[in-house]
């Protein structure tokens, strides 16, 4: 563990130079060009440039695949492809930019699938006043809210919303998700 925590920090170093010549070079609109995800136990946060593979760099950074199913079918497949002795961490919510679940994404990773009725977790996201679609997964809805610290209006728990409604479209945040 100690190795690992080791490796997570080099990398970690290393993802902070290349994001430092990134935002030299376009510094208004960073957070723009990126997709983004983050661990709701640890906070920690993991981003790419737009288009690149952000599952691949979790992998890449923390030894952890993402499962990703989608709620609510075919849960089993993905979960069931993964070696024995590998870490996984399951994909809990997504939110887009776009509506229909496109544009640039926000992803929110938990270290279990989602409970039916059990509150799983929560966070406030970087990802502000941007999303207008949303995606649980892992068997987890979402709910999101106008203002840091769940506060203001709010809108779910959803499996999924293809297009959020105009009182919270890109308005949202803060996320919660639940089973
Ligand atoms: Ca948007």
């Amino acid at each position: 563990m100690g190795a690992m925590r080791k490796r997570i920090g080099a990398v970690l170093a290393c993802i902070a130079a290349v994001g430092a010549s990134a935002i030299a070079a376009a510094p208004a609109t960073a957070s723009v060009e990126q997709d983004c995800g983050v661990f709701v136990d640890t906070g920690e946060t993991i981003c790419v440039p737009r288009g690149e593979d952000l599952h691949a760099a979790v992998l890449e950074q923390t030894g952890q695949v993402v499962v990703d199913a989608a709620a609510p079918s075919a849960r089993s497949s993905s979960a069931d492809g993964i070696e024995a002795g590998v870490a996984a961490t399951y994909l809990l919510a997504r939110l887009y930019d776009g509506t229909s679940y496109s544009g640039s994404y926000w992803d929110l990773y938990g270290s279990s699938s989602c409970v039916s009725g059990q509150w799983m977790g929560n966070a406030n996201i970087s990802f502000q006043d941007r999303a207008s679609s949303m995606r649980g997964y892992s068997n987890c809805k979402v709910k999101v809210y106008e203002h840091t610290n769940y506060g203001g209006a709010s809108y779910g728990y959803y499996s999924y919303s293809s297009s959020i409604s105009s009182t919270m479209n890109n308005k949202a945040s803060s996320v919660r998700v639940s089973g």
